[in-house]
Formats: structure tokens, C-alpha cells, sequence
């Protein structure tokens, strides 16, 4: 539907891409952004492993934001995949806003990331991020740091988990988009098929109740998806992948508790995400070194995916 905005030319809509090292929060400011769960967040570094994109659209603008894998060293074929994923989408974009967690130090990792973003044409806001965990002093040290490192057209501070100035970086960015069209239909939250999320709600299930290696040598895949229009009911079939034989032990748990526990969860979510009942059936498979092994990789969707 074209609205009286678009017509009148002032419509406007663009890009916005959040990148930062590992654990930044950038996965949990685009679901404050967007009102709704759509991403998964947990404390394990290198939980988003995807580039999505997630849609904010009001009667004046349309905020289309890329979410990224954090950008860090990478130690394995996973990791440049994440890497070269999150570096892709600074290209082509209206805004890059860069998030720095204020309550880490700023460090090499972070230098690392601003010099990717240098490069970028794109107008670039910083945000400091978990401003409800900032010490006295903090909030103005990371400003400083990375504003000699890299120069900014705007900062905001913000606190995704409690909400706070949301609002303030709504605004300071859609001020940079250009007038343009809805470049998806209303309602439209995600750009991530469903299975894609299915698989993404599962595997944060895996991160958020496990721990060690298990959570890093996980990939999730799903096998099939049924919908009953009549009972409202999505039954979807679902592997875990590990590593070695001592992480399936992990994930099934003691008389098969964890997986339980997991799917449960997941479930829960998903019901959430979907305004549907949902039937989850997981099992576990071992496959060794998959993270060594690109096309394992791309199977699974990481990445750049397939
Ligand atoms: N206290 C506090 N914690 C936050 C805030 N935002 C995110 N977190 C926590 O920080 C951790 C990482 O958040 P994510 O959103 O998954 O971080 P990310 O940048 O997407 O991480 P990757 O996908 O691994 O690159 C999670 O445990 C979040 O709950 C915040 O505003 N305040
Ligand atoms: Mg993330």
C-alpha cells in the first residue's frame, strides 16, 4: 500500500548495519528495535553466525537493520565465514553503527573492527552499549578512545536490556536515510526464512545451557517442517550436530533431561514467534570437525550461507 508519505516524496527508508566485536549486543538492540524477538542473543561469543536483516516500519520511514556476526580473529573456517559475513555488510549501506560494550575494555579487538569500519562510505554512529552496567567515568573513556580511533557523525548511549534511549537511536539514524520506497511489504519483521529461525531459536537454547566447547561446536539443522492450518499446529524436525561423542552426552543430559529442558524452550519461543502451537522433535548427531570443513558450513546456513 503506497501511503500519503510516499506519495508527498517524504517517505524514507535505508540501511542500517550493527557490527562490533563478539557479545557487543548488537543482536539484542535490533529485538528492543523491533519490539520482538527475532534474533538470538546469549553471553557466548560468536552467537550470531548469520548476516539477517530485521524491519522497523512506522507510517514515515522504513529502518531495515543488518545484523552481523561479531567480527573477531578468526581461529577456524567458521570464524572467517562469520568475519567475512559481518564485513559485507558494511558495504552499501546508509549507516554503520559501530557498538562498543561499555563495561569491557577497549582493546585491540575493538581497534580491529573500527579500522574495517574506516573504510565504509556510509555515515557512521557510535554506540556504547550496557550503559546500565557503565561505571562512573566509563561512558566518557569509551567515547574518547574510539572517537581517536575512528570519526563519528553521531554517538548514543544506550541500555538495550533496560530499554533506555532506544528511541534516541532510532532517531539518530533514520535522520540519515534517504527518501526512498518500503524495500519490504508491511509486516514483514525478518528476512530469515523460517526455518532459518526455527533452527537459530534451538541452537540459543544449546548456548544458554551449555557450557565450555559445547556451545561453539553446535550447528543446527532442520530436517522438516508441517503445518496444520486446522489445529494451528507447526511440527518441525530438528538435528543437532556436535563434535564428539562426550557433547551429545552434554546435550541429551542425564536420562535425557538437557535436551528436554532445550526443546521445551525453544518451543516456548517459537509458539511466541509464530502465534501458532508447535510440535519440536531434536536428535543429536556427532560430526567431527564440521567448523574445519567450508561446505559443513554452508550446509548449516553460517555465513554467507549457501
Ligand atoms: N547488562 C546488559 N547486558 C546486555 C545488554 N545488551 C546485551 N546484553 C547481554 O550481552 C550478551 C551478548 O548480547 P548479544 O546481543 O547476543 O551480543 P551480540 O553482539 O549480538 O553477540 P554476537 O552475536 O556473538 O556477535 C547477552 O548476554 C545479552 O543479554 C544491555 O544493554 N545491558
Ligand atoms: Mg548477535
Amino acid at each position: 500500500m503506497t501511503g500519503m508519505a510516499e506519495q508527498g516524496g517524504g517517505f524514507r527508508s535505508g540501511f542500517v548495519t550493527l557490527v562490533g566485536r563478539p557479545n557487543a549486543g548488537k543482536s539484542t538492540l535490533i529485538n528492543a528495535i523491533v519490539g520482538k524477538k527475532i534474533a538470538i542473543t546469549s553471553n557466548t561469543p560468536q552467537t550470531t553466525r548469520h548476516r539477517f536483516r530485521a524491519v522497523l516500519d512506522t507510517a514515515a520511514f522504513q529502518l531495515v537493520l543488518v545484523d552481523t556476526p561479531g567480527i573477531h580473529k578468526p581461529i577456524d573456517a567458521l570464524g572467517e565465514e562469520l568475519n567475512h559475513s559481518a564485513v559485507k555488510a558494511l558495504e552499501s549501506v546508509d549507516v554503520v553503527a559501530l557498538l562498543i560494550d561499555v563495561s569491557k575494555p577497549f582493546g585491540t579487538g575493538d581497534v580491529w573492527v573500527a579500522d574495517l569500519v574506516k573504510n565504509s562510505r556510509a555515515k557512521k554512529v557510535l554506540v556504547i552499549s550496557k550503559a546500565d552496567l557503565a561505571q562512573p567515568g566509563q561512558i566518557e573513556a569509551q567515547i574518547e578512545r574510539a572517537t581517536q580511533k575512528l570519526i563519528f557523525d553521531d554517538v548514543v548511549v544506550l541500555s538495550a536490556l533496560d530499554g533506555v534511549n532506544i528511541d534516541a537511536f532510532v532517531s539518530t539514524v533514520t535522520a540519515y536515510l534517504p527518501p526512498g520506497p518500503r524495500w519490504f511489504p508491511q509486516g514483514t519483521s525478518t528476512d530469515q526464512p523460517l526455518e532459518v529461525v526455527i533452527a537459530e531459536f534451538i541452537r540459543e537454547k544449546i548456548l544458554t545451557h551449555t557450557f565450555d566447547e559445547v556451545p561453539h561446536a553446535v550447528g543446527v539443522a532442520l530436517e522438516e517442517l508441517e503445518y496444520d492450518p486446522k489445529k494451528n499446529l507447526y511440527s518441525a524436525y530438528a538435528t543437532i550436530y556436535v563434535e564428539r561423542d562426550s557433547q551429545k552426552g552434554i546435550i541429551i543430559g542425564k536420562g535425557g533431561e538437557k535436551i528436554k529442558t532445550i526443546g521445551t524452550l525453544a518451543r516456548q519461543d517459537l509458539a511466541h514467534f509464530l502465534a501458532a502451537r508447535v510440535y519440536l522433535d531434536l536428535r543429536v548427531k556427532v560430526r567431527k570437525a564440521w567448523r574445519k570443513d567450508a561446505n559443513q558450513i554452508r550446509r548449516f546456513g553460517y555465513g554467507e550461507g549457501a
